[in-house]
C-alpha cells in the first residue's frame, strides 16, 4: 500500500517526486523540532481505504449512512485519547494544529474578546492572535514575552499583564520554547482575572503523554494538539477539554469550522495513541530529551550560546549573534550538507523573521532513527563546523561525507 508501485503505473511524475522526498528524508539528518518519522502502521492507515467514507458528524450521529465502521474507529481514537492524556473528552476531527485552536477559539470567544498569548516573537505560535491569522483578526489579541535576562517566562509579568488586559482566554504552548511550563502558575493567574485556559501542547505532547513534561490537562479547560510532531502519529489535530464543554466544542468543529472528519486520518491518530500508551514510546520519549540535552551540551562546548543557556524539552533554540552569521544563511549552509533545521528568531532579536537571529533544533526525529547521545556530539560538531565556515566548499563537502556516514548507519523506512 505504500510502496508506490500503484503511483508509479498510474502517475510516474507524482510518485518520482514522491521517491524524491523518501530518498531526501532517508539522506538528511531531520532537526526541524516538530517534524517526526511516523510508523508503518500509521502510515498504512493514514493512506487506506477509509478516505473513501464520508462521515459529517459524530459516532451514531452521522449525516450519511454506512458509517458503522468508521464510527468506532473514531470512538476507539477518543477513547484511547482521553485514557493516554487523562482527559473527560476529546475531539480527533480537527484537520490540523489551526483548526484544534480556531475549534476552541469559536467554542469560548465571542469575536471582539481579548486573548493573551505569547508573542509569536518570543517563541508562540502563528496561530496565538498574530496579526496575519484568523485569532489576531476576530480577537482583541495581547502578548507575554520572556523575562530578558532568563529568557524564561515570568509568571509575575503574565500575571502583571492579564490583570491589565483582562483576557477572557489566556493560552499557554509555544513553538519555540526550550523549556517546561508551570501549567498550575498560568491557572492561578486565569483564575485570578476569570479567564478561560487554553494549552496548546502540539510540541510537547509526546512528552506529556510520558510523563516528561508537566502535564496540561489537570489546569486548563481546553488543550489542543496536533499529532505529528512528539505525539509521532499523522498530520493532523485535536482538543482535548473538560465535560463541560465537550458538546460547545463539538459543536465548532462540526459544522462550525469542519465539514467531513478524514476518517483515514483518525484511524491513524487511533493507531499512534495505541503507540504512545506502550512503554517503548515512553522509552523512545526519555531519549528524545537525553539527545537534546547532549545536542545542547555539545553545542555549548562547542562555544554556541543556548537561548536560556539549554532545554528541558524536546528543543533548543541556538542563538547566532555572536557569530555575525543569520538563521537565514546558517540554515541554508546546513541545507546543503544535508541537515535540515529552520531559521527561527530569538527573544528580543533585532533580525527580521525572513533573517533571524537563530535556529532551532529538535531531537525527535533523529531520535525515531534510533540516534542516541554519540551521534548528537557527532551532529553538534558538524553544525559547529558549518556555522563557523560558511564558505568553505572544502569543509561542507567534509561534513556532507560525515553526515552520509552517519545517516548510513540507521536506515529509514527499509520496507518502503
Ligand atoms: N509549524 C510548527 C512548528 O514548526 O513549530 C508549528 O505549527
Amino acid at each position: 500500500m505504500n510502496r508506490l508501485d500503484e503511483v508509479a503505473m498510474v502517475d510516474p511524475e507524482v510518485a518520482g517526486f514522491m521517491r524524491a522526498e523518501l530518498n531526501r528524508e532517508r539522506r538528511k539528518i531531520e532537526l526541524i523540532a516538530s517534524e517526526n518519522f511516523a510508523s508503518m502502521a500509521v502510515l498504512q492507515a493514514a493512506g487506506s481505504i477509509l478516505t473513501n467514507k464520508y462521515a459529517e458528524g459524530y459516532p451514531r450521529h452521522r449525516w450519511y449512512g454506512g458509517c458503522e465502521y468508521v464510527d468506532v474507529v473514531e470512538e476507539t481514537a477518543i477513547e484511547r485519547a482521553k485514557a493516554l492524556f487523562g482527559a473527560e473528552h476529546a475531539n480527533v476531527q480537527p484537520h490540523a494544529g489551526a483548526q484544534a485552536n480556531m475549534a476552541v477559539y469559536f467554542c469560548a470567544l465571542e469575536p471582539g474578546e481579548s486573548i493573551l498569548a505569547m508573542e509569536k516573537a518570543a517563541g508562540g505560535h502563528l496561530t496565538h492572535g498574530t496579526e496575519a491569522n484568523m485569532s489576531g483578526a476576530l480577537y482583541d489579541a495581547h502578548f507575554y514575552g520572556v523575562n530578558r535576562e532568563t529568557e524564561r517566562l515570568d509568571y509575575e509579568e503574565i500575571a502583571e499583564i492579564a490583570r491589565k488586559c483582562k483576557p477572557r482566554l489566556i493560552i499557554a504552548g509555544a513553538s519555540a520554547y526550550p523549556r517546561d511550563i508551570d501549567f498550575a502558575a498560568f491557572r492561578r493567574i486565569a483564575d485570578e482575572v476569570s479567564a478561560i485556559l487554553m494549552v496548546d501542547m502540539a510540541h510537547f505532547a509526546g512528552l506529556v503523554a510520558a510523563g516528561l513534561h508537566s502535564d496540561p490537562v489537570p489546569h486548563a479547560e481546553f488543550v489542543t494538539t496536533t499529532t505529528h510532531k512528539t505525539l509521532r502519529g499523522p498530520r493532523g489535530g485535536m482538543v482535548l477539554c473538560r465535560s463541560a464543554f465537550a458538546e460547545a466544542l463539538d459543536h465548532a468543529v462540526f459544522p462550525g469550522i469542519q465539514g467531513g472528519p478524514l476518517m483515514h486520518i483518525i484511524a491513524a491518530k487511533a493507531v499512534a495513541f495505541r503507540e504512545a500508551s506502550l512503554p517503548s514510546f515512553k522509552q523512545y520519549q526519555q531519549q528524545v530529551v537525553r539527545n537534546a540535552r547532549a545536542l545542547a551540551t555539545a553545542l555549548q562546548e562547542k562555544g554556541l550560546r543556548l537561548v536560556s543557556g539549554g532545554t528541558e524539552t524536546h528543543l533548543l533554540l541556538v542563538d547566532l549573534t555572536g557569530q555575525e552569521v543569520t538563521g537565514n544563511e546558517v540554515a541554508t549552509a546546513l541545507d546543503e550538507v544535508f541537515i535540515t533545521v529552520n531559521k527561527n528568531n530569538i527573544p528580543f532579536d533585532d533580525k527580521p523573521p525572513s533573517l533571524t537571529s537563530g535556529i532551532r533544533l529538535g531531537t525527535p526525529a533523529v531520535t525515531t532513527r534510533g540516534m542516541k547521545e554519540a551521534e548528537m556530539y557527532e551532529i553538534a560538531d558538524l553544525i559547529s563546523l558549518v556555522i563557523k565556515n560558511l564558505d568553505s566548499e572544502e569543509v561542507m563537502g567534509r561534513v556532507r561525507e560525515r553526515v552520509d556516514e552517519l545517516v548510513s548507519g540507521f536506515p529509514l523506512y527499509p520496507d518502503l
